[in-house]
């Protein structure tokens, strides 16, 4: 019988959460990145070495790069965005030398995943990640000043807008800057807002099809490499997976990812099956993807939202909210029995809760809420596949 290989995000030497914490909440594999190295430069052996032999030292292993970076060069093929795609050639390479063989990334213009609210309080004192539109839109409206802006939201919106930029403090104003811009752990960059700018600016003339045309462009590249390296990839969804300041995003739905695995059939071309950031959108049928998609999935986020009527969403609990994870969880352990493989699979984010809500957390990626998450996906899992297999 086929279970999930349990991950666990470990952002590297500087995360407050150990390798060795992460041994007690009982992930046998380490989703890690070299966030050291600068975005766009190659990988080394040599550093790749040194921090596997770091995971292995306490009887771990290095399961999946989250994320190898893209540039954003890259995506904009601007720049000197083809010496970007040979480092990128090369950490590949690199990697499926050392035996690390999925490599997850997004191809999310500017911004990576993005929230308003870092610590939103739920009724049982725990924090949650946050997305509410209306504050979003003040943001966008009155702190960015995004010219664009007033033509795309309708004057409803707008006014809802107005009003809740009234209401903020200007410390307020300031937190919904940091949590917008200044980058969410794993993100690769912050701005200042004017930088932030003229990151929107380069898009200017970019809109989805063209982007789209260069993520091809980009995998049409990578992915011979990566079939012969035994290295597979894993884009990541849009988070969440609709556009938003203007900015094309195209991996949204279960449609985008036909259209990229049609333009590039290679086998190491995959997805990373993320219930969280597909869930926001209540088209996106999660366990039918895993099954109809599952020849693809290398990897998989398994986490919760909540949304309601005004497009807000917040993260809940992993069995609770919208994502009917039931069904998604035997999806995914029949694709692994029909595939007869360990398909590596992350709690992914965790409220903030009991004495972590004492401590500096990397917003999302505290332990206990996570080992709270892993804990019941996996007593999830095992119960489905005794009911089934035993
Ligand atoms: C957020 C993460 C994302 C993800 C990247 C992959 O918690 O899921 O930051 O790592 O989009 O490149």
């Amino acid at each position: 019988m086929y279970l999930c290989e349990q991950t666990w995000r470990w952002y590297g030497p500087n995360d407050p959460v150990s390798l060795w914490n992460i041994k007690q909440a009982g992930a046998t594999g380490i989703v890690t990145a070299l966030h050291h190295i600068p975005n766009g430069e190659e990988w080394t052996v040599e550093e790749i070495r040194k921090r596997i032999d770091m995971i292995e030292e306490v009887g771990l292993r290095w399961s999946v790069v989250e994320s190898v970076p893209v540039h954003e060069y890259i995506k904009t093929q601007t720049g000197d965005f083809q010496r970007y795609i040979e480092n990128y050639k090369k950490s590949i390479r690199n990697l499926g030398a050392c035996g690390v063989n999925v490599v997850t990334y997004n191809f999310m213009p500017v911004l990576d995943w993005t929230r308003t609210d870092l610590a939103y309080e739920l009724p049982d004192g725990s924090r949650a990640l946050r997305f509410e539109r209306a504050a979003f839109m003040a943001w966008d409206l009155y702190i960015l000043q995004r010219p664009a802006a007033k033509e795309e939201y309708s004057a409803e919106d707008q006014a809802k807008a107005k009003a809740r930029f009234e209401a903020m403090t200007q410390d307020e104003k300031d937190l919904l800057t940091r949590n917008m811009i200044v980058g969410l752990p794993g993100a690769k960059e912050s701005f200042t807002l004017d930088q932030f700018r003229a990151e929107l600016d380069r898009y200017k003339d970019i809109d989805a099809e063209k982007l789209r045309s260069n993520l091809i462009y980009f995998l049409k590249q990578i992915t011979p490499v990566a079939d012969e390296a035994g290295v597979v990839l894993a884009i990541h969804p849009d988070d969440p997976p609709y556009s938003i300041l203007g900015l094309p995003r195209i991996m949204s739905t279960e449609e985008d990812f036909n259209k990229l695995i049609a333009a590039v059939p290679n086998l190491s071309n995959g997805l990373c099956l993320c219930t969280g950031s597909f869930g926001v959108a209540s088209k996106n049928d999660l366990a039918g993807m895993m099954d109809r998609l599952g020849d693809r999935v290398n990897f998989v986020h398994l986490r919760s939202t909540q949304r309601d009527e005004e497009g807000n969403f917040y993260e809940a609990n992993h069995l609770e909210g919208d994502v009917d994870m039931y069904h998604v969880m035997k999806n995914l352990l029949l694709l692994q029995q029909r595939r007869q493989v360990s398909i590596p699979m992350r709690p992914d984010h965790g409220h903030q809760m009991i004495d972590d809500l004492k401590k500096k957390t990397n917003p999302g990626y505290s332990c206990l809420g996570r080992m709270r998450g892993l804990a019941e996906l996996r007593g999830l899992e095992l119960g489905i596949a005794k009911s089934l297999f035993d």
